[in-house]
């Protein structure tokens, strides 16, 4: 779409404007300026915002629909969205308006911005992918809806008692949500469970059970407030709230049960990252979010256009993983059972509408359902789950495929408990099957999908991730953003490819010293807020060394926590070396039922205690974790890094994206040729990066031909020493046995590695010592990363979307 299809409403002048916070105080609110506390203040502050959002979507609406444009769905279970109102101010350029308005009645915009509930209704990289994502495609003009789940409670709060992680409740609705609108109108019946019926040729389903989905919108402001699309997140209601019958017969939680069995359904989020939950309410949160949201669709479709034969040339829908992968069985029952579609062509143009995107590869994390719970909820889309199997089957042996190929590729996995394969679905589904880096979309042809992709060889795209730099770079770091303005101009907000136009100033010392101060005045920042939260001192003279991310044994934040001990160690021993002051940076959850995930914070905990204490290392190594990690938390550590730690084992990390925020904000990389630091190495050049490792390949070859962690730990004495004294309880005394468990597990298999990588990683980090010393070319490193990453925009991976798969632009 043109920009200029949008209305542009006249800037009301900061008095008005401060009236209209003053007016939605007192009218909205209920207060006087006198009675009303922060929280009221930031609510009056949304809505008046949002007045002027609302009139640019409505305009966008009305745009879209006057052009006939092709619609974007993008289904996600996760939306790891963050706070909204600084990004909503500067999107549409009014905070300095804001903020003077607020000064007029003694508010400041930063503190209101700092008490707004970070919505965190998603895990980790996928949610906060799909966030980028939306503000990219506001961002490009391009007409687009995100459908979610809109859960009551997101990912817990981590409370850290005594070193654990204690999970705590999250609400971010307590002061309800001024961002949101309900659409009572917009509500579809979701079914669960019953029989199917079959009448002459039509086949009937009756569920046993149903919900209302309700539909919520947010309004996702794109950069310049040119273009506003709409996240649209379902509720669930009970069609009879109250049953009055069983109510006046004293019956009080019969007749509140239906509404109990609900809410329940959109109540919280699933807290795992990369490892999905098997749980019942799982596939029935999958099925109600899939549901609404397809019925939503052809809805829409229907109303603008007419006949639904049109589907797949005015929607697009991409499933973000195999979490709305029922959705293909959804929409092939919507056409088949309510538009009297021949299995066939319903099949078409299912194929036609949607795009599948993988996001990871490890062999847990593949969603299948038991056969038995599938029918037993969805027993019409077992059907058709079936009748799309014989299709797919009969293709494949037409092909050739012999029988371990065809067992491969079978939506049914047939080795043990029967089980669909939702990644196969999804695949079966999609015109077009994308990865999210170039290595993974690699490994992806080369593993999971090796059946699927000799039969269909042209489906499987890649699409490397990106990261919007309006949250990741502008808003979250303004002393860089008006640095590079001041060097070269405003043209990398609008493009951030532009940014390269930076590069030649890592050779102008007076800028080099500049970035550095900047970079400096984000360090005392943190350490500030570190200071206040947790009450600990960080010298921001030293290196920042920061792994933030989920915690999980493939991340391996392990191997960087046993280096950390080798580090202890060898300034011990050797106190006379020049040793370059660091601090240690961990922050990240643990999903709540991974043990061992939780037992490495814990061993972090341990480990900064003791090591924060020693008089001998105080000087020269720190070690915090700092807890509750989020996306507001990551906004704050982000700028204020000097190195990024991205130490997957190579081949498991699909892309990750911290990798690319930390580069944007002049953080140099240490990290394995895993996910997208590979393209990160190719783009900053390998001398401003720190490459160590095995890689994927020589993984893959050292599991095959028996890896033996014991030998490598014995040959390497500092690997050997730092494990045996976390082994033997140096830094539990008060438990010393905690973590003999987890380095056992080291000696005895290391599935992820760590062994074999560590001599190799220390290296590489003593590299990094020595050229930090070297403040003058750190900084230029630093300067060539921010001008050399613009590519990660999310906006030029929203763009590869649009031309490849969604065919809208
Ligand atoms: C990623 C997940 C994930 N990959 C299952 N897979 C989940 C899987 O609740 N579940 O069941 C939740 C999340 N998340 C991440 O996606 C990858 O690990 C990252 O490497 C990648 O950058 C990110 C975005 O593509």
């Amino acid at each position: 779409m043109t920009s200029d299809t949008a209305v542009q409403p006249p800037e009301p002048t900061v008095q008005a404007l401060a009236d209209s916070i003053l007016d939605t105080l007192v009218h909205r609110i209920g207060k006087d300026a006198q009675a009303a506390r922060p929280h009221d203040w930031l609510a009056a502050t949304i809505f008046t915002v949002r007045n002027d959002i609302v009139e640019r979507w409505m305009a966008s609406t009305k745009a879209a629909h006057a052009a006939g444009a092709k619609r974007v769905y993008y289904l996600s279970l996760e939306f790891l969205i963050g706070r909204l109102l600084r990004d909503a101010v500067t999107n549409l350029q009014r905070s300095d308006e804001v903020t003077r308005a607020l000064a007029i009645h003694g508010q400041t915009l930063a503190e209101l911005e700092e008490i707004e509930p970070d919505a965190a209704l998603g895990n980790g990289g996928l949610g906060r992918l799909a966030a980028c994502f939306m503000e990219s495609l506001a961002s490009l003009d391009l007409p687009a809806y995100g459908y979610g789940i809109r859960y009551v409670n997101g990912m817990f709060r981590q409370r850290i008692d005594d070193g654990w992680q204690v999970e705590m409740p999250e609400n971010w609705l307590a002061h309800g949500n001024p961002w949101e609108f309900e659409r009572r109108e917009s509500a579809y019946f979701i079914g669960f469970g019953g029989e199917v019926t079959i009448t002459g040729n039509r086949v009937h389903w009756n569920p046993a059970e149903a919900v209302e989905a309700i539909a919520v919108d947010t309004p996702v402001v794109g950069w310049r407030g040119k273009w506003v699309n709409t996240l649209r997140l379902w509720n669930a209601r009970a069609f009879d709230p109250i049953k009055l019958d069983k109510f006046n017969a004293g019956d009080f939680e019969g007749a509140l049960g239906d509404q109990m069995r609900a809410e329940t359904l959109t109540r919280v989020l699933y807290p795992n990252d990369s490892t999905p939950a098997g749980q019942e309410l799982r596939l029935r949160q999958e099925y109600f979010f899939s549901s609404a949201s397809i019925q939503d669709i052809v809805r829409r479709h229907i109303q603008y256009f007419g006949d639904i034969q049109t589907l797949p040339d005015k929607a697009a829908i991409q499933l973000n993983d195999t979490h709305p992968a029922v959705s293909v069985a959804e929409l092939m029952r919507v056409l088949i059972d309510h538009h009297d579609f021949a299995f066939d062509a319903a099949w078409e143009i299912t194929k036609r509408t949607f795009g599948y995107t993988n996001h990871t590869l490890l062999p847990e994390a593949l969603e299948s359902w038991p056969l038995s719970l599938f029918e037993r909820l969805l027993p019409r889309h077992m059907q058709i789950v079936y009748q799309i199997n014989a299709k797919l089957l009969r293709e494949a042996r037409s092909a050739g495929s012999n029988d371990q190929s065809i067992a491969a590729i079978s939506l049914i996995d047939e080795g043990g408990e029967r089980r669909v394969r939702m990644a196969n679905l999804a695949f079966a589904g999609s015109h077009s099957i994308n990865g999210v880096a170039a290595l993974h979309t690699d490994l992806m042809k080369k593993t999971v999908f090796a059946d699927l992709h000799r039969l269909y060889p042209t489906r499987i795209n890649n699409k490397t991730n990106g990261i919007t730099p309006r949250r990741w770079l502008q808003q979250c770091n303004p002393g860089l953003t008006a640095l590079i303005r001041e060097a070269i101009g405003d043209g990398f907000l609008d493009d951030a490819e532009r940014l390269i136009d930076l590069d030649p100033f890592a050779e102008d010392s007076g800028f080099r010293e500049r970035f550095a101060a900047v970079k400096r005045s984000n360090k005392v920042m943190l350490a500030n807020h570190i200071f206040e939260s947790m009450n600990l001192r960080i010298d921001p003279d030293a290196m920042f060394d920061v792994q933030i991310k989920r915690i999980h044994e493939y991340k391996r934040q392990l191997l960087n926590i046993v280096e950390t001990v080798a580090l202890y160690d060898q300034i011990r021993s050797h106190p006379e070396r020049d040793w370059t002051p660091r601090v240690k940076l961990f922050a990240g959850k643990a999903a709540s039922s991974y043990q061992n995930a939780k037992l490495v914070i814990k061993l972090a905990n341990d480990v900064a205690r003791r090591v924060n204490a020693d008089p001998m290392t105080r000087d020269l190594l720190r070690v915090a974790f700092v807890p509750n990690y989020n996306v507001s938390l990551a906004e704050r550590i982000v700028p204020a890094a000097d190195l990024s730690e991205q130490i997957s084992t190579a081949g498991m990390e699909a892309s990750g994206t911290g990798n690319m925020k930390f580069a944007m904000n002049g953080a140099l990389t240490i990290g394995t040729l895993d996910g997208a630091n590979i393209e990160i190495k190719d783009r900053v050049g390998d001398d401003n990066i720190f490459i160590f490792g095995m890689t994927a390949d020589e993984v893959e070859a050292k599991r095959a031909n028996g890896y033996d962690p014991r030998s490598v730990i014995e040959a390497s004495p500092e690997l050997r020493q730092a494990v045996s004294g976390i082994a033997s309880g140096v830094f539990s005394p008060d438990d010393p046995g905690r973590y003999a468990g987890l380095m056992g597990g080291l000696y005895d298999g290391d599935w992820f590695m760590v062994a074999a990588d560590f001599d190799d990683y220390a290296a590489a980090q003593r590299r990094v010592d020595a050229r930090y010393v070297d403040r003058d070319a750190w900084t230029a490193s630093a300067i060539r990363n921010v001008a050399r990453v613009g590519w990660f925009s999310s906006d030029r991976t929203i763009r590869e979307y649009a031309r490849d798969i969604w065919t809208v632009m």
